[in-house]
């Protein structure tokens, strides 16, 4: 390719980018793009931020978003009122002139637990023209989740193939998001950031970019570590509460209470058991084992762990379904006769988003059964009509209910009253908590029975009593 090459143009990339004047344009305003479009806008520089979907784009231009993060409404009115933010759906508005490009798109799984890199690849393609007209080098950031060595087999080769010199006419880095949603802005803003490069100037434009917004530190290292260590961070997690998981149906087979359990082994002081619950969701943990899975072959190095901790958890929505269906059956009631509550249908507590939430399994699980259903979820603006009978208040969701779950963690349910949701029940009622943030002391004493993963009906109270009543203090 016949490029005019600037004279220095690495030097004067950087001084743009630390001075503020590089212009960027971010792809993808979803939960890692917006926020942090909105962050580098802060930071003073003048931030494209662009979206497909002209809908949202549309909401941001107005100030609004349907995303529940904390701060994140307040930062797009401040950044738009600032004059340096711009929410565009329009490619050539959004792309022509820009000095940096940070890709931030939604990297799937398929239907056969492989990686779906079209969004990427797409986003890609539509940037390289505006890259091709600037005849200025420019810094290409990825944001969005990869496997390893996409950086080296697939990314680095399709610039190259279009002409393209790595580390002269632009410049490539990898910088995995690591922010949780719910505290995304505080994250993203604290967080230590970990820059995958292939060669080293790219590493400092980058970590120069990242060091205007972010107070943790900033660690450049190559490009296969960086796509490596994000998945690491992900299947560490997973493993984590699979192990929990685990515990609990080996509680459940012994007649034991994993809360029990866990509070006293937590006890010790390098052991911290995570949660059981009814699985796991959202967007990262839910594929991001699949990613590291795929890239090494199975003949070479022994995959099953990572595999068997995803495979369990996945399994726990069903579970917990056949967890209630067994202790309404075991009452002498049809699924047909009952009514059954689902209090939050979110992936966790305190977040808007129910993208491979376990709830909605369980909810079909249950649907399947031939429960009706009752939802209730004041997190949620649409709610999928298909769950079951929308409700707009707690009290119309559980009145006359057979069975209260509690499906996600969100701080009015940890609030509610639980002698008022049980005077609404029906006569005897089950609670189940999919999450594991009621005591089950406190549900009974409002006259539910208690259930959940790891909590059997059968529990050995007596050693309940003992734990509890005999601490002995020296
Ligand atoms: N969960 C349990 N038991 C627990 C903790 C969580 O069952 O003890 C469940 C939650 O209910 C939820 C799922 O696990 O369904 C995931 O929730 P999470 O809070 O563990 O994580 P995410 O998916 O919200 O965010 C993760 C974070 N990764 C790590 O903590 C290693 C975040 O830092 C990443 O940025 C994010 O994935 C991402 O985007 O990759």
């Amino acid at each position: 390719m016949i490029r005019m090459r600037e004279l220095n143009g690495y030097e004067s990339l950087l001084s743009r980018i630390q001075e503020k004047r590089a212009r960027i344009a971010v792809l993808g305003q979803g939960y890692i793009g917006l926020p942090l479009a909105l962050l580098l806008c802060e930071a003073g520089y003048h931030v494209v931020g662009f979206d497909i979907n002209v809908e949202l784009i549309e909401n941001l231009t107005k100030g609004r978003t349907k995303f529940s993060e904390p701060g994140v409404e307040d930062l797009i009115k401040k950044c738009l009122l600032s004059g340096r933010y711009f929410p565009e759906s329009k490619a050539e508005e959004a792309l022509k002139n820009k000095d940096v490009y940070i890709v931030a798109v939604q990297t799937p799984i398929k239907p056969n637990s492989k990686p779906d890199l079209r969004y990427l690849l797409s986003a890609l393609n539509l940037i390289l023209p505006w890259i091709k007209e600037r005849y200025l080098p420019v810094l290409l950031v990825i944001e969005s989740t990869i496997p390893p060595k996409t950086m080296e087999e697939i990314i680095l080769p399709l610039l190259e193939r279009e002409g393209f010199f790595v580390g002269e006419d632009i410049f490539l880095a990898y910088c995995p998001e690591r922010a949780m949603p719910g505290r995304l802005l505080r994250e993203l803003m604290e967080a230590d950031r970990i820059i995958g490069v292939i060669d080293e100037s790219s590493g400092k434009l980058a970590a120069s970019l990242y060091s205007s917004f972010t107070r943790g530190s900033v660690r450049i290292t190559h490009a296969r570590t960086a796509e490596l260590v994000k998945l690491v961070e992900n299947s560490y997690r997973d493993l984590n509460i699979a192990f929990a998981n685990a515990i609990a149906l080996i509680c459940e087979a012994l007649g034991v209470d994993v809360n029990e359990v866990r509070a006293l082994a937590n006890l010790h002081p390098r052991v911290n058991i995570l949660r059981p619950g009814i699985g796991v969701g959202g967007s990262c943990l839910t594929k991001d084992p699949y990613f590291l899975l795929s890239s090494v072959s199975n003949n070479n190095v022994n995959l099953s762990l990572i595999w068997a901790a995803r495979k369990l958890n996945e399994k726990l929505p069903k579970h917990a379904a056949r967890i209630i269906t067994n202790a309404i059956k075991s009452r002498g009631k049809s699924p047909e006769e009952s009514l059954i509550a689902i209090l939050g249908i979110t992936y966790k507590g305190n977040v808007r988003d129910y993208r491979n939430s376990p709830v909605l399994e369980l909810i079909h699980e249950l649907k399947d059964e031939g429960f009706r259903i009752t939802v209730y979820d004041p997190l949620v603006e649409e709610m999928p009509e298909e769950l079951g009978e929308i409700c707009n208040s707690l009290e119309e969701a559980v009145r006359g209910v057979d069975c209260v779950v509690v499906g996600a963690e969100h701080p009015m349910f940890l609030r509610m009253d639980l002698d008022e949701v049980r005077a609404l029940c029906r006569e005897n009622p089950i609670f189940f908590d999919g999450k594991h943030v009621f005591e089950r002391k406190s549900v009974e004493k409002s006259g539910f029975e208690y259930l959940s993963v790891g909590c059997p009906t059968n529990v050995i109270e007596i050693l309940k009593e003992i734990v509890e009543h005999h601490i002995y203090e020296p």
